[in-house]
C-alpha cells in the first residue's frame, strides 16, 4: 500500500505530540495544525538537500514562530538529516540536547535560525531573501532560491512583522513566501479578543501577493505555493488551520498551544488520526517515503557544484573565503598604512567621519560588506563612494536605504550575515539602539558578525536633547554577552575598532560614534592593533603612576588634559584610553595589571552612565559620568553642567589622593 501524504503529516503530529508529552512541556498545537501544510512544502517544494545542508543555494527554513520547534526538529529527522536522530528528539527541551525548546542556529545543520522572539524570524527572513537577489545579482546561476517562513498569529501582530513587511514589498522580494498559520489562536485565547486586522488587506497594502487557502487541503496548498513561486511579488499564503489538529477535544483551544495534551488525551488522538504506533515508532513505509521527499535535492545540488566547480579559480576562491568568514589578505596592511598615514598628519574629525574614512579605506577591498542606515545616512555617514545603492530593480549595489525601520534594520542585517556570504553594517542613533535591541541579542546568541553603527553617542551631540542623548546605553550593551562595544577616541582607534570588529567573526559588534570633533590622541605609529586588546595606556605617566585615569571616546581627550594638570602639580598621572571594555577584560591577568598598574587613586570618565565602573575603578575610586537624563542645550555647555570636565575630574582626584 502507498504512503499517503495524510499519513506522513500524521508522523509529525504523532512526534510532536510525542516528545512534549515526555518532556512534559513544550508546544504541540502548532507543529499538529500546520503539518499539513510543512508536508506539501518540504514534499514537493522546498529545495534542500540533507545530505550537504549547507548547500548555499537551497532553499531558506524559517520556523519565525519559534514555540512549535517539534515541527522543525521532525522535519530535519524524517527527511533525513544527520541531526536531529530520534533519540534527540525523545531529548527534546533537556540539557546538552540539540532540540532546545526553540530552534537554536548550530544546535541541528537545517535550522538557520535561532527564532522563539516571535516577528523576528520573519524580519529576518528579509535579509535572507535580500541576500538571494545580491548572490543573484553577482552569480545569477549560483543562486536561485526560495525563503520559506512560517509564521503564527504572533508574528503578524509583533510590530517589527509592519517594517519587515513594509521593506520586503518595497524591495519586490519575489522569492519570499510566508506562510500563515491562521488558527485564530493565541496564548489567552482567540485572536478576535485582540486583533481584528484584515491581513491579506494589510500585505496588499505593501505591494505583497496573497492567497487565502484552508491549510488543511493539501492539494489547495500545493496550488498556493505554486502561485506564490510564480508571483514576482513576496507572497503571503494565509493557512486556516486548526491548532492541534488530530486531538479530538483539546484541538482547535489555547489548551494545545503550550502544555502536553496529556495521557488520556494523546490516546484519543491516536485513534482520530488512525495512529495505532506507540510513540516515537514511524513505520518504516512512512519513514521511507519521507526520506525520499529528502532526496529529490540530491540531483539538484549535484548539478549546482558541477557549475560551482566550472569557475574559475578565483572566483571559487573568493566565494569561498566569503563563506568561511574570512577577510581578503590586503586589509590589515591597508589599514596599518593608513593608521601611518593619519600619525604623520594628525586629523580631528568627530570619530563618526573618522568611521567614514576607515570604511572608505575597509570597502573597495571588503567587498562582501553591505552597509546601509535607518534614514540617517547624511548623519551615520555610512555610505562611501563605491557602494551602488540597492533598490528593487537592482542588486547589484551594496548599500541598503532601510527607511525608518531600526528593529527591522538589525533584524534583516541579522539574515544578511546568516545567509553566509555577507557583512552587514548598519547604523541609526545610539539612543536607537533600544529599538534594535532584541536583534542584537540574536545576533550575540546567534554569533553573528552584524557591524552597528551607532553616531551621536552622548550628551556631545547637544541641542537634540535628552531624547536623543544616550544615557544608559553603554552600560545596558556591555551587559549583553557575545557583544563587542567599541568607543573609539580619534580616527586612529576608530579605523582599529573597524578592523577588529570585522575580524571578531563570531561576535557582533556596536561602534559607538560622536556627532562633535575630537582631536587625535594617538600621535605615534603602533602597528599593532591597540584597540583590539580593548585598553591600554594611551598616555604614559612621567614615573610610577600614583594616578590611573581610565576614559573612552570622547572623554580620552579631557582625560589627556587632567592628567598634564596633575602631573604639573607632580602627581604622576597615567591615561588609559579603553575602547573595549570586553576585549580588555579577555587579556591576560599581567597585561591587564600591566595597563592599569597599582596607583593610589584610580579614576573613570565616560559621558554615560557610571554603572559598572567600579569593576576598574573600586569603590572607593573616582567615577565621572551621568546618572540623570540629559538636556538640550550646547554640548560645551552641557558638559559644563553634568560635571564632565577636567576640572570635576581633578579636584575629585585630589581630594582622593
Ligand atoms: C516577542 C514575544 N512575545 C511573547 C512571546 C511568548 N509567546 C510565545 S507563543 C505566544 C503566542 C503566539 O500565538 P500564535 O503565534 O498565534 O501561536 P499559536 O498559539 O497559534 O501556536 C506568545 C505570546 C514570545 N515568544 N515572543
Ligand atoms: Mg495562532
Amino acid at each position: 500500500m502507498t504512503v499517503t501524504a495524510n499519513e506522513m503529516a500524521n508522523a509529525i503530529r504523532a512526534l510532536s505530540m510525542d516528545a512534549v508529552q515526555q518532556a512534559n512541556s513544550g508546544h504541540p498545537g502548532m507543529p499538529m495544525g500546520m503539518a499539513d501544510v510543512a508536508t506539501v512544502l518540504f514534499t514537493k517544494h522546498m529545495k534542500f538537500d540533507p545530505s550537504w545542508p549547507e548547500w548555499p543555494d537551497r532553499d531558506r527554513f524559517i520556523l519565525s514562530a519559534g514555540h512549535g520547534s517539534m515541527l522543525i526538529y521532525s522535519l530535519l529527522y524524517l527527511t533525513g538529516y544527520d541531526n536531529p536522530t530520534i533519540e534527540d528528539i525523545k531529548n527534546f527541551r533537556q540539557l546538552h540536547q540539540p532540540c532546545a525548546g526553540h530552534p537554536e542556529y548550530e544546535e541541528a545543520p537545517g535550522i538557520e535560525m535561532t527564532t522563539g522572539p516571535l516577528g523576528q524570524g520573519l524580519a529576518t527572513s528579509i535579509g535572507f531573501a535580500v541576500a538571494e537577489r545580491l548572490s543573484n545579482a553577482r552569480l545569477a546561476d549560483l543562486s536561485d532560491h526560495y525563503t520559506y517562513v512560517v509564521a503564527g498569529d504572533g508574528c503578524l501582530m509583533e510590530g517589527v512583522s509592519q517594517e519587515a513587511i513594509s521593506q520586503a514589498g518595497h524591495l519586490k522580494l519575489g522569492k519570499l513566501v510566508v506562510l500563515w498559520d491562521d488558527n485564530e489562536i493565541c496564548i489567552d485565547g482567540k485572536t478576535e479578543m485582540t486583533v481584528s486586522d484584515n491581513q491579506l488587506m494589510r500585505f496588499e497594502a505593501s505591494n505583497w501577493h496573497t492567497i487565502a487557502v484552508d491549510g488543511h487541503d493539501m492539494d489547495a496548498v500545493n496550488a498556493a505555493i505554486e502561485e506564490a513561486k510564480n508571483d514576482d511579488r513576496p507572497s503571503l499564503i494565509a493557512c486556516k488551520t486548526t491548532i492541534g489538529y488530530g486531538a479530538p477535544n483539546k484541538g482547535g483551544t489555547s489548551a494545545t498551544h503550550g502544555a502536553p495534551l496529556g495521557h488520556d488525551e494523546i490516546a484519543a488522538s491516536r485513534g482520530f488520526l488512525n495512529w495505532p504506533h506507540e510513540a516515537f515508532f514511524i513505520p518504516d513505509d512512512i519513514l521511507s517515503a519521507w526520506r525520499a521527499a529528502g532526496a529529490r535535492g540530491k540531483e539538484t545540488s549535484a548539478a549546482w557544484k558541477v557549475k560551482f566547480d566550472a569557475l574559475d579559480d578565483a572566483t571559487k576562491a573568493d566565494f569561498n573565503r566569503r563563506l568561511n568568514k574570512d577577510l581578503p589578505a590586503d586589509l590589515t596592511d591597508a589599514i596599518k598604512q593608513y593608521k601611518r598615514d593619519l600619525v604623520a598628519e594628525p586629523v580631528g574629525p568627530a570619530t563618526r567621519k573618522a568611521s567614514h574614512m576607515a570604511l572608505e579605506v575597509i570597502n573597495p577591498i571588503v567587498t562582501e560588506t553591505i552597509g546601509g542606515s535607518a534614514d540617517l545616512t547624511g548623519s551615520n555617514l555610512t555610505l562611501t563612494k563605491d557602494l551602488g545603492v540597492i533598490t528593487a530593480n537592482d542588486f547589484a549595489g551594496r548599500y541598503l536605504y532601510y527607511g525608518v525601520r531600526e528593529f527591522g534594520m538589525a533584524a534583516l542585517m541579522n539574515g544578511l550575515a546568516l545567509h553566509g556570504e555577507y557583512i552587514p553594517y548598519g547604523g541609526t542613533f545610539f539612543v536607537f539602539t533600544d529599538y534594535c535591541r532584541s536583534a542584537i541579542r540574536l545576533s550575540a546568541l546567534m554569533k553573528q558578525r552584524a557591524i552597528y553603527v551607532m553616531t551621536h553617542d552622548s550628551i556631545g551631540l547637544g541641542e537634540d536633547g535628552p531624547t536623543h542623548q544616550p544615557i544608559e546605553h553603554l552600560a545596558s550593551l556591555r551587559a549583553m554577552p557575545n557583544v563587542n562595544v567599541f568607543r573609539p577616541c580619534d580616527a586612529v582607534e576608530t579605523a582599529e575598532c573597524w578592523l577588529a570588529a570585522l575580524e571578531d567573526k563570531e561576535t557582533p559588534s556596536i561602534l559607538v560614534l560622536t556627532r562633535q570633533g575630537l582631536k587625535q590622541a594617538r600621535l605615534e605609529n603602533n602597528d599593532d592593533n591597540l584597540s583590539a586588546k580593548g585598553g591600554y595606556v594611551i598616555s604614559k605617566a612621567s614615573s610610577d603612576a600614583a594616578v590611573t585615569i581610565i576614559a573612552t571616546g570622547s572623554e580620552v581627550e579631557i582625560a589627556i588634559e587632567a592628567q598634564a594638570e596633575l602631573e604639573a602639580m607632580g602627581t604622576a598621572t597615567k591615561v588609559v584610553s579603553m575602547p573595549s571594555w570586553e576585549k580588555f577584560d579577555a587579556q591576560s591577568p599581567t597585561y591587564q595589571e600591566d595597563v592599569l598598574g597599582n596607583p593610589q587613586v584610580f579614576a573613570s570618565i565616560e559621558a554615560g552612565s557610571t554603572f559598572g565602573w567600579e569593576k576598574y575603578v573600586g569603590r572607593d575610586g573616582v567615577k565621572i559620568g551621568i546618572d540623570e537624563f540629559g538636556a538640550s542645550a550646547p554640548a560645551s555647555d552641557l558638559y559644563n553642567h553634568f560635571g564632565v570636565t577636567k576640572e570635576n575630574l581633578v579636584s575629585q582626584i585630589k581630594a582622593n589622593l
